[in-house]
């Protein structure tokens, strides 16, 4: 049985919620990188939401490569890069690292693009598991598998936090359909806020932005629509 849009967002605010608010704020940042770092990801894993809510409290832009299960666009540049298929393997051409695990991810954000401080969240360690794998639960299996799909030529540009379950269900669908994406992180009082405004003309997220058709545009539901009406095979 296919869940009404609203229902989907609702489960995305429980995964949201059983994080207590990790991904909301974007006030932690510091030293800016000079280009975008890039992470290999899958929406539905839970070691790669953590880095994804430090991006969007350190406030920092990503390009996100989806390497859902059973992808073929970005899987095999991930594995060839690291030596393992595994996720999250985050790259940053500002300094030539390429790090796997979750929590060495988290940490290097912090020392490179923050004050050096993990979240509390971040520092349980079994409750941080825990609770990351519970937000993946509320998911259940969405952001996980790859869907059949048609290449972009351009990456897609996504304004977005990490927190907000409108954004969640919009990843999840850019992730099963590997499409790869500028992720333009804007939590609650992020400084890049106002260049966000600026451009979009309000404060309102997800924003997608599609250089390859020129179209761009608010409203998860209608983003939706869009990318399986374009993008899904
Ligand atoms: N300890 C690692 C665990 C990462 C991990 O197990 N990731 C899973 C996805 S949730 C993975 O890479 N699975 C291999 C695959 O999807 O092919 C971390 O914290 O980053």
């Amino acid at each position: 049985m296919q869940l009404p849009h609203l229902a989907h967002v609702g489960l995305a605010l429980l995964a949201s919620a059983a994080r207590w608010g990790g991904g909301l704020y974007g006030t932690r940042g510091g030293a800016r990188p000079v280009q975008p770092l890039e992470l290999y990801d899958i929406e539905g894993c839970p070691y790669c939401r953590r880095v994804r809510e430090a991006l969007t409290e350190l406030d920092l832009p990503v390009m996100i490569f989806p390497c859902p299960k059973g992808g073929v666009r970005f899987r095999p540049k991930a594995e060839a890069l690291g030596g393992k298929a595994q996720f999250p393997l985050l790259v940053d051409p500002n300094t030539g690292a390429q790090l796997y695990e979750s929590r060495d991810i988290v940490r290097y954000l912090s020392e490179h693009y923050g004050d050096g401080a993990v979240p509390l969240i971040q520092r349980l360690g079994p409750v941080d598991l825990a609770t990351s794998a519970q937000a993946s639960a509320f998911r259940a299996g969405k952001g996980v598998r790859a869907r059949p799909s048609r290449a972009p030529e351009a990456p897609l540009e996504l304004y977005s936090f990490e927190a907000s379950p409108f954004c969640r269900v919009v990843r999840e669908r850019l992730c099963e359909l590997e499409l790869p994406y500028l992720l333009h992180n804007v939590g609650k009082r992020s400084p890049s806020r106002a260049a966000f405004i600026a451009r979009s003309g309000r404060m309102m997220v997800p924003y997608l932005a599609d250089p390859n058709t020129q179209q761009e545009m608010f409203e998860s539901a209608d983003i939706l629509e869009y990318l399986d009406g374009h993008y899904g095979r």
